[in-house]
């Protein structure tokens, strides 16, 4: 297979200043002509050869300054063209069918409309040219088609001109100002309406808002368009980024790769993160459409007039794009709930990816298929490490690097180091050392010890960062820990400091401690790295009631259950120390269910247990049953302790009305909170009280959060439920893809038979991402479902993996990392698991992508 090396990075030999497309749309037959101004570039190698990039498209014709020409010729998709001056005019005809399109790369079909992803690598499927980061043009579009079929034409810009054609066509004319990379082409024609507003910028200019979808959901499209005007202004504020255009439209289309993508513009959106309605949308996905309005709109300048000078530095465009919506998110709701999330994402999806097969530093030095690295770790892990400058310096010294960073590269093709050379000038840190955070993958473990010694509270730091593929040696990294240390009399704390951990040891002593502290550490999650201490449960408990930081008092709560669980399950603990154990939790949830002090969004966070995945990560091997059996009995055990506390607070919320604001939320977090406790408790005795709130819901929130209960028992309402749930939402696919995810997620002890059932069902399709993500993603996931004894979910996944490669290897792809996972389990199971990788691998012809993480997956 093809490497390519981030060290053999050149400059391109030729560039596109500008570029004409002309497009004749149909949904099964396309035709594209191009016209490119190419110039010689003098920073180039001096190649008379023009290298224009393809994917499964022929040139139908090709001409050099006007003149048909023949002496073209292909290498392997590209095409290749000899020239003899500094400046030419290109024109390249292509064909293309977009209902064949089932890839959703270049331009395809969906739900009746033409739309294009060209994100990564996708522009080469519509027609020839540098797909590459690095060439910015300046585009001018001409589309045209049956008016009927296409009513709506957008591309990216302005619209210029519009006009009728011959037999019921009609045509428009876009320009865009702004030079782009092609990856930022977009195209969209079909029969949609508009959610119209207007937002007038800081400097008073006024941007029309378009939000296009479906007619049926375009009352769907509210809180999107709230989210879009509340992302322009806090840009604005938070960043000083004021929009560049007079028009933004974004569209939702219902067949998507991703969750968004954010061309100059015209945004596309799977529909998932645009639609929200409280009968159909839960708390959680109102908060997602929020969060990736604001990641695509932020990416207008964190991307879009700075983009990437090749692909290993997306990170560059993703881990600041993630971090400036994990901060936007934070400022529209609440920041220590953000938190807590956040880190929750990044411990259940890129810590594995750290510690496994598939490890990358936030800058890969090589792939095989670019879009395998649109990673957590490129993605959430940039976002902590450029959050670690950010502690740093101080919020307001970062400003001062950003804005530096918006002016030194603005309409450049940047890189990671750009970015890097840009904090350190704008906020005078040295970050010479920092770098190697771009450059080393794995997780860093930091060892903590405090000891008390002659009325000092001396604390001791270690950091080892673990081997990961290709990189067998690590060096120290700065690691910024945020600390207090707390007086037991007073609960209080008289320190609280940030402490760079940058040697492999370090001591930090704190004199005037007449008795030993209480340790916070690594508060607001200040690095992502992975703690390791000896904790005695009692300072855990102390800090899970007093900590001020409330993510630090998150973190006791978890850290005294995984210290637990993960102690029973790897046999460490004795009896008498399960029982202390597990006395210590319950005395800090009971304490937890009582403190008035506490809002209840937040007290829904601290009840939530540690992830089985995290669980998991703990352990250089784990029994994923063993894991799963464990945390559900502390679950029942706490369901049946607190019993009494449960069902009075469920009663509590159950009556506080529906409505967005932050005490209506919390109350709908803690109801299914309360039901899951007390329905590991007694399923029998809590179904109907589940039922009761999925009768009683007026909001998706409190409805699903029952139905997922439900779906965890052998109970009779479990299948009226689902059945209620199926034909209430006939037809709203967003809806009916949580009916298959939450059975395929569910506790039940037939989900194995329950998701084989639901692959065929009517409504079950391979060729929507979304679905297939709903129902075989949710399994993959679910321990007790993929984990199963025997290994037939590793059996489905991996035919999934075979079925989906042909229709759609991006998504194909994703998959892999599961089984990738093969080494952290038990032998009995890894091997099975490495048999179903290599009856992938075995495939007589296999995508790049999927051929790429399997390979790397058996390692
Ligand atoms: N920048 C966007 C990436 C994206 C993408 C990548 C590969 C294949 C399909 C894709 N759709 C969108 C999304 C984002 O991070 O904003
Ligand atoms: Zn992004």
């Amino acid at each position: 297979p093809q490497v390519i090396r981030r060290e053999d990075y050149q400059a391109p030999a030729w560039l596109v200043p500008e570029i004409a497309l002309d497009f004749r749309l149909g949904l099964s037959a396309t035709h594209v002509i191009a016209r490119l101004s190419v110039t010689r570039n003098p920073a180039g190698n001096g190649t008379p050869t023009l290298r224009l990039n393809g994917d499964q498209i022929a040139a139908l014709a090709v001409r050099v300054d006007g003149e048909a020409v023949n002496d073209w010729r292909m290498d392997g998709p590209d095409l290749l063209i000899d020239l003899t001056g500094d400046a030419h005019a290109i024109e390249v005809e292509t064909a293309l069918n977009p209902a064949a399109n089932s890839q959703l790369m270049g331009l395809y079909a969906s739900n009746g409309m033409l739309c294009t992803q060209c994100e990564a690598e996708g522009f080469r499927r519509i027609t020839f040219f540098p797909d590459r980061p690095d060439v910015l043009s300046t585009y001018s579009v001409r589309m045209s088609g049956d008016k009927a079929l296409f009513p709506v034409l957008l591309s990216n810009g302005n619209c210029t001109e519009t006009g009728e054609g011959p037999d019921g066509s009609h045509w428009a004319q876009w320009h865009d100002p702004w030079p782009k990379p092609c990856y930022l082409f977009a195209l969209v024609a079909g029969d949609l309406v508009a959610n119209h507003a207007q937002f007038t910028t800081m400097n008073g200019r006024a941007v029309d808002l378009n939000i296009w979808t479906r007619a049926e959901d375009k009352d769907r499209t509210g809180h999107a368009m709230a989210s879009l005007i509340n992302s322009m202004k806090w840009d604005e504020e938070a960043f000083g980024r004021e929009y560049d255009l007079d028009l933004f439209n974004v569209v939702a289309v219902s067949d998507f790769n991703m969750g968004a993508m954010e061309n100059k513009g015209l945004n596309v959106f799977n529909t998932r993160y645009v639609l929200a309605d409280p009968e159909t949308a839960t708390d959680g996905d109102y908060d997602a459409v929020e969060g990736v309005i604001g990641h695509e709109y932020f990416h207008n300048w964190s991307g879009n007039r700075i983009t990437c000078r090749d692909w290993f530095q997306l990170s560059l465009k993703e881990g600041f794009t993630v971090l400036r919506d994990q901060l936007f998110s934070a400022a529209m709701g609440s920041e220590a709930v953000k938190r807590i999330e956040d880190v929750r994402v990044l411990r259940g999806a890129q810590f594995p990816e750290d510690s496994g097969p598939l490890a990358h530093p936030i800058r890969p030095d090589s792939y095989q298929e670019i879009s395998n690295f649109y990673t957590a770790t490129v993605y959430n892990k940039g976002a902590e490490v450029i959050r670690m400058m950010r502690t740093m310096a101080g919020a307001e010294t970062f400003r001062k690097g950003t804005d530096l960073y918006f002016d030194r590269h603005d309409g450049e093709a940047a890189t990671c180091e750009d970015f890097v050379r840009a904090i350190e000038d704008g906020t005078g840190l040295d970050l010479g050392q920092f770098r190697l955070w771009y450059g080393q993958a794995g997780t860093p473990q930091v060892t903590v010890e405090l000891r008390h010694e002659d009325g000092a509270a001396v604390l001791e730091l270690a950091q080892q960062v673990p081997a990961t593929p290709g990189q067998p040696d690590k060096q120290p990294m700065p690691i910024p820990l945020r600390l207090a240390l707390f007086d037991r009399a007073t609960a209080t704390h008289r320190v609280e400091e940030l402490v760079v951990l940058d040697q492999a040891r370090q001591t930090v002593r704190f004199d005037g401690w007449a008795e030993p502290p209480v340790l916070s550490i690594n508060r607001g999650f200040s690095a992502p790295v992975q703690i390791e201490a000896q904790r005695d449960p009692a300072d855990l408990v102390f800090l899970a009631a007093h900590d001020d930081d409330p993510f630090a008092r998150y973190e006791a709560m978890q850290s005294l259950v995984v210290g637990h669980l993960v102690g029973i399950v790897g046999g460490r603990l004795d009896a008498a120390a399960q029982d202390r154990g597990r006395a210590a939790i319950g005395e800090a949830f009971g304490a937890i269910l009582a403190d008035d002090a506490l809002d209840d969004l937040m007290r829904g966070e601290l009840m939530i247990l540690p992830s089985e995945t995290y669980l998991a990560e703990q352990l250089l091997v784990a029994d994923p049953l063993a894991i799963h059996a464990q945390r559900e009995a502390l679950k029942a055990w706490l369901g049946r302790e607190h019993g009494a506390a449960l069902e009075a607070l469920h009663d509590r919320v159950r009556a506080v009305p529906y409505g967005r604001d932050a005490a209506a939320r919390g109350a709908r977090k803690l109801k299914t909170q309360a039901l899951i406790y007390l329905a590991s408790a007694d399923a029998v005795g809590t179904a109907p009280r589940a039922r009761a709130q999925y009768d009683a819901a007026d909001n998706m929130t409190d409805r699903q959060g029952a139905l997922m209960v439900l779906c965890g028992l052998d109970v009779p309402e479990r299948a009226a439920a689902l059945d209620d749930f199926h034909t209430r939402y006939a037809g709203n696919a967003l809806v009916i893809d949580k009916w298959f995810s939450l059975q395929a997620g569910s506790l039940h002890k037939d989900v194995l038979e329950h998701v084989k059932a639901l692959a065929n069902h009517p409504d079950f399709t391979m060729s929507n991402p979304n679905r297939v993500r709903a129902l075989y993603m949710a399994m993959a996931v679910n321990p007790k479902a993929f984990h199963a004894a025997g290994g037939e979910g590793y059996r489905i996944i991996g035919e999934v993996i075979r079925k989906l490669d042909p229709i759609n290897p991006q998504t194909a792809a994703r998959f892999v990392p599961s089984l990738g996972r093969w080494r952290r389990v038990d032998a009995a199971r890894g091997a099975l698991m490495v048999e179903e990788l290599k009856a992938i691998a075995a495939e007589p012809t296999l995508s790049r992508d999927v051929r790429e993480q399997v390979t790397k997956s058996l390692g």
